[in-house]
């Protein structure tokens, strides 16, 4: 493509070297200012390899002086470039001085230290350090840390940052002055700082040895009952850890603020988490069941992180997923148990399914240790984090909990303190179980997904059950040739006579047969159970026996996914030209209806069992996406399930009681059993107009009226656009529900989307230099309404290249994750592939483009 496609900086995982010099103290001293903040860095650092200059990282600083030892340099003693400061004669041991001015206002790219409103706060993973002073921002460099922040006292009550506060005073010129001083070295990542005006709310946490802990959770002014669900959560997250793996906190504090401009969900700096306010705030007016549970989630994953990447780190960021596929795992497991374990794991595997495997079936496809990387912060991937989770989760089920928890003990223990890699995950988790890993560790370095053909062969005169399995994983873009892969198949056999087995297949061949003696008859066979590996499987059952499974199976996420197998066929056959009458099957219909009549004891469960694929699911099953016939046999399927089941659903809509809110397992699996039900409903041919108004007007909670928005929005144009307004009209003051409002109007799947979205564009509270509103309305209309964003004359790719362009500019993170769904262009038919390869094309042409954008755009169009 474009001239200079080589010339930016890729780096290799081959090519790490350690670091020439070590940092084992910096003392650093921030006088805020909006637009001159002036940072001092005071640095003891150390020689490792004779001769090497010191090249320290920096961007977007003004230096204002650099000394040694006391002694300032002059201009001829270093070099200076957009991106570094080198000293070339230096001591083997020194005192590096270094002083620098920003501007917090002017940093849109939120990256460093920025102005979150009238907030100064910091974000420092991957590569942010660099903007804030010179220094070796490289995760295995770890020092000690002293933190002097000053500001104006009034405007400024809280000054925060890592560790413990060790003084706090007021200086002659009204100056709050606060030093703190974290005990534990780290990487420059970790590091915060939050200087403004909160609400505080505070807990106290008694770890299981007796450390009495302080928790304090910082949101905005008059926010702070919103913010009592994230601070019980954060406790709940502290004893769940030291009771599955043993793990307690370590410091006398644990600080938790809540900002409003932030370029993801949250950061787990040492003692001072910085979180997007999406992910603290949550009142039964303001939040879904889902915020609630996303909140949970993500506290725990932020919490588990002081272990898993903190006290380890990485070794470097190509090592990314020793500490986020990891803790993802662990904030899975949290959540499973703090409700429904099943539901926990039907959301991984749809996450798995559409954009982890579309990863690997596009241009950014990498294994979950990256090889090639040009800008850091596009690889905190589904793969990286997902993918990554599945890999630990195999890894479980291989070693057996106990097994898999000594191991993590042990990796602990050996690496306390240090920056470590995933081999040295890999070997602490075979020492501690003596099991050999070696064809397990191809997982790191292999990418794309697997797919598995399974079959069975019944043999009654010797009872003798044969398990044929092959795989196959097909070349992605990044690595043509592929290995046969180690892989955990738990199966479960289903006899007639109601009784059940369970096996655990261990697969390490590219084919495999296994022999299953003694069985006496013929069983169904229900394979990757738990979904026990990240693959594509391809397994010939016939209907009867996906219905089968779906009723009779004992792991609820099997029953679903027999479902989703099952549709997936059916969607299938209307694509090759069936009426969608005629493919399906009565027995279906009379199981859906028995559903309704009797739910399972987890409602969610009941729920899932009786939804369709999404788009993004079944676009993963086809090598070119055939948008036009999934959404036709989607809507088909589900106007024609809405009729012939409308008794059957009124009814359990009607069934199931009305309480006042709750946040809770039951309350929140009714709420969602409820809302399918009005869904399907108000899709039948009766008007269901009043339904969905009294849902609405009835409703005392965030999860009823979006799903009374929702519902009709799919189906009652009219009664969407009524509700709608209403609801923009109620929520005009509180942006993180007009984030729902943006999304639900970016989501309309009718052409009016478009002069929707303009309006939007115009509310007061839209501003492209906040993630959350753009991600609201252009992530919504990119991934959640294939209707339009496909649209056959190029308005919606138009749409998304002019705001990606836009953004770049902005803040190239967040343009770069809007990307995406231009990316797999070439998995859609000649008439949309060559709009999206031109939008693509233009986007590559714009003068200076971000890495960000650039490495994204050039992998896809190359
Ligand atoms: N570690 C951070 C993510 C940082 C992303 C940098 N672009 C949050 C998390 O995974 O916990
Ligand atoms: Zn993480």
């Amino acid at each position: 493509m474009t001239a200079n496609t080589n010339t930016r900086n890729v780096k290799s995982r081959h090519d790490y070297q350690p670091p020439a010099f070590i940092i084992s103290t910096v003392k650093l001293c921030f006088e805020l200012d909006n637009t001159a903040t002036k940072v001092t860095s005071v640095m003891q650092l150390q020689r490792r390899q004779a001769g090497a200059p010191l090249k320290l990282d920096g961007q977007h600083l003004q230096l204002l002086s650099v000394a040694v030892n006391g002694k300032q340099l002059s201009e001829h003693e270093y070099r200076l470039d957009d991106e570094s400061l080198t000293l070339d004669t230096l001591p083997d041991s020194f005192e590096l001085t270094v002083v620098t001015q920003l501007s917090p206002q002017t940093n849109t790219a939120l990256e460093g230290l920025y102005l979150a409103g009238q907030t100064f706060c910091t974000q420092c993973e991957a590569e942010g350090f660099r903007r804030i002073s010179y220094f070796l921002d490289r995760p295995d460099v770890l020092a000690e840390y002293f933190v002097t922040i000053i500001a104006p006292a009034e405007q400024y009550p809280f000054l925060l940052s890592n560790g413990n506060k060790l003084s706090e005073h007021i200086d002659s010129a009204g100056n709050r002055v606060v030093q703190w001083h974290d005990p534990f070295a780290k990487p420059c990542y970790l590091f915060a700082l939050v200087a403004g005006d909160f609400d505080r709310l505070t807990e106290r946490f008694v770890t299981q040895s007796g450390r009495d802990v302080s928790l304090e959770l910082y949101v905005d002014k008059g926010a702070a009952a919103k913010g009592e669900f994230a601070l019980q959560a954060l406790k709940r997250a502290m004893r769940w850890d030291e009771q599955r793996f043993n793990l307690e906190y370590d410091l006398d504090i644990y600080m938790v603020v809540a900002v409003d401009f932030f370029n993801m969900g949250a950061m787990e700096n040492k003692g001072l988490n910085i979180f997007n306010s999406k992910y603290v705030l949550a009142d039964a007016g303001t939040a879904t069941d889902k915020d609630y549970f996303n909140i949970e989630s993500i506290i725990g994953h932020e919490y588990f992180h002081n272990w898993t990447g903190n006290r380890v780190t990485c070794r470097d960021w190509f090592q990314l997923s020793l500490k986020e596929g990891l803790t993802v795992f662990r904030d899975q497991e949290f959540s499973a148990d703090m409700g429904s374990p099943t539901l926990c794991r039907i959301d991984a595997v749809k996450l798995i399914r559409t954009a982890q495997f579309a990863e690997d079936a596009g241009p950014m496809a990498h294994p979950i240790r990256p090889e090639q990387v040009l800008e850091m912060n596009n690889f905190y991937t589904v793969t990286v984090y997902d993918k990554g989770a599945e890999v630990i989760r195999m890894l479980q089920t291989l070693l057996g909990r106990n097994g898999f928890a000594a191991g993590l003990a042990l990796y602990l223990q050996r690496h306390d303190g240090q920056a470590v890699t995933c081999d040295d995950f890999l070997q602490a988790m075979q020492d501690a179980t003596a099991k050999d890993l070696s064809r397990f560790a191809l997982w790191y370095s292999q990418s794309g997904t697997p797919e598995l053909a399974v079959s069975q062969h019944y043999d009654a005169p010797s009872a003798q059950l044969t398990l044929n399995l092959s795989q196959h994983t097909p070349a992605t873009t990044d690595q043509p040739i592929k290995q046969a892969l180690m892989l955990p198949v738990q199966i479960e056999l289903l006899f007639a006579d109601g009784t059940k087995q369970q096996h655990l297949l261990v697969m390490q061949e590219a084919s495999q047969q296994f022999l299953l003696p003694e069985i006496h008859t013929e069983p169904v066979v229900v394979w990757l159970e738990h979904f026990s590996a990240p693959v594509k499987l391809k397994a010939d059952i016939d209907d009867r026996h996906l219905l089968f499974i779906a009723g009779n199976a004992s792991d609820g996420v099997a029953r679903w996914d027999a479902m989703q197998q099952f549709w997936s066929r059916k969607v299938a056959q209307a694509i090759a030209g069936n009426a969608v009458e005629d493919v399906l099957p009565e027995a279906l219909v009379s199981m859906m209806a028995s559903w309704l009549q009797q739910p399972e004891p987890d409602l969610a469960l009941t729920a899932e069992l009786l939804s369709l694929p999404d788009f993004d699911t079944l676009a993963e099953q086809y090598q070119q996406v055939p948008v036009d016939g999934i959404l036709a046999a989607l809507a088909g399927f589900k106007q024609l399930l809405a009729m012939r089941l409308r008794e059957p659903l009124l009814q359990c809509y009607q069934r199931l009681p009305l309480s006042a809110y709750h946040y809770d397992q039951a309350a929140a699996a009714q709420r969602r059993l409820r809302s399918l039900c009005l869904h399907y409903l108000a899709l039948s041919a009766v008007d269901a107009t009043e339904l969905l108004q009294q849902h609405y007007q009835s409703a005392d909670n965030m999860t009823d009226t979006m799903a009374a928005l929702a519902a009709s929005q799919q189906a009652q144009p009219a009664t969407f656009n009524l509700l709608i307004d209403d609801f923009a009209q109620r929520w005009q003051h509180d942006a993180l529900v007009m984030d729902k409002c943006f999304a639900l109007v970016a989501s309309d799947p009718a052409e009016q989307v478009f002069d929707g979205i303009e309006t939007m564009l115009r509310h007061p509270l839209f501003s492209w230099h906040n993630p959350n509103r753009v991600r609201a309305l252009y992530s919504a209309f990119s991934m959640r309404n294939p209707q339009q964003f496909h649209r056959l004359d190029g308005k919606g790719y138009a749409a998304l290249e002019q705001v990606v362009g836009k953004l770049d500019g902005i803040n190239a993170q967040v343009a770069a994750r809007l990307i995406t769904p231009l990316l797999s262009w070439r998995r859609f038919d000649p008439v949309r592939q060559q709009l999206m390869q031109a939008a693509l094309q233009r986007l590559a042409n714009i003068p200076g483009l971000s890495n960000d954008v650039y490495e994204k755009v050039n992998r896809s169009l190359t």
